[in-house]
């Protein structure tokens, strides 16, 4: 990188960790762009992060999961945080309307200074998504936010792995839980830390609750030894938010307290080194280097060489190039 570039970055780094919602803006669009530039300014920033309460939101579409980060962002705004939210929406650039809808329901949030919303929707390469979704993290981070919100629809893998970024996940479901247990995959309900059953004003919202509660004491047990809370909420007329923002600071401290949380930033540092490892064996095959690696598929195709040895080459090629570098 040239020394204007690494100036800039530089720049752009400090006034991030002085507060600067621009560059806190900025940054994140490089991020979203991703490249050497947006690399730098990771690296830069990651070893100012780690202080952040990294709460995961999620659940099917549509279970409020917007409308229930609003409620609590009003609440721990009230208590003076400055918070951070990043709405995951890969899907987006088909739906479109789905980052349109949460910029209005958050929209008379984005007047406060103290509040800061992105939204996501970077995706190309593999685990692309979750790379930047896990740098935007940081950056905010970096910039002081906390708690951190992500929202994200747990459907795809790349969501699963954005939830491991969060110390703690809450899973949203509605009322009707013999249709919901089916959209949301099993996956999403190990990985909750706090049930929520939003729009409890609707029909059957005890007996999901009661549902959700036997079903948890069949999940293998978690790292923090404990039973996972079910909580209703009324999300849109801020009914139960009281009680979730203290489950979800509750669930820090005995994180803290267990020592599970080292525990998970051990977890999380190594799906993003796999994560990132993965993604530059992808570029590697995919992009400049593809040509290199053409002659290579080639072979596997027709037999001639296995897709272990095509594995290890394609790995030592990358291992040489980033030496060089
Ligand atoms: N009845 C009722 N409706 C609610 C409640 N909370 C949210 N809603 C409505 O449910 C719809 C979806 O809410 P969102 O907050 O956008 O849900 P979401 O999970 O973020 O949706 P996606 O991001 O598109 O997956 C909206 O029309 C909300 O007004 C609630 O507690 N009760
Ligand atoms: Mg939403």
């Amino acid at each position: 990188m040239h020394a204007r570039a690494a100036a800039e970055v530089n720049e752009l780094a400090e006034a991030l960790r002085a507060g600067s919602v621009r560059a806190l803006a900025r940054g994140l669009t490089w991020i979203e762009a991703g490249g050497p530039r947006a690399e730098a300014l990771a690296e830069q920033l990651y070893p100012h992060g780690g202080r952040a309460h990294v709460v995961g939101i999620t659940g099917s579409p549509g279970s409020g999961k917007s409308t229930l980060v609003r409620a609590l962002v009003r609440a721990v705004r009230a208590r003076d945080a400055i918070v951070g939210v990043i709405a995951v929406d890969p899907t987006s650039p088909f739906t479109g309307g789905a980052i349109l809808g949460d910029r209005i329901r958050m929209n008379d949030l984005t007047l406060d200074p103290g509040v800061f919303i992105r939204s996501m929707a970077t995706r190309g390469a593999l685990g692309g998504l979750s790379r930047a979704t896990a740098d935007a993290v940081d950056l905010m981070d970096a910039a002081g936010r906390n708690p951190i919100f992500v929202e994200t629809v747990g459907v795809g893998q790349d969501e699963v792995d954005i939830m491991h970024l969060a110390q703690t996940v809450v899973v949203v479901s509605v009322p009707g839980l013999g249709d919901d247990v089916q959209a949301i995959k099993a996956g999403i309900l190990e990985i909750a830390d706090i049930h929520v059953v939003n729009k409890a004003d609707r029909e059957g919202a005890d007996r999901t609750i009661g549902e959700l509660r036997a079903m948890l004491t069949l999940l293998p047990q978690k790292d923090d030894a404990r039973l996972p809370p079910v909580l209703p909420c009324v999300a849109a007329r801020e009914e139960g938010i009281e009680p979730l923002r203290e489950a979800i600071a509750a669930h820090r401290a005995l994180l803290e307290a267990t020592g599970a949380l080292a525990t998970r930033r051990r977890h999380t540092a190594q799906t993003r080194v796999l994560q990132i490892a993965h993604g530059l064996l992808a570029e590697a095959m995919a992009g400049a280097d593809g040509a290199a690696a053409e002659p290579v598929l080639d072979r596997v195709a027709r037999r001639e060489m296995s897709p272990y040895a095509a594995a290890r080459a394609l790995l030592s090629h990358v291992k040489g190039e980033g030496l060089a570098r």
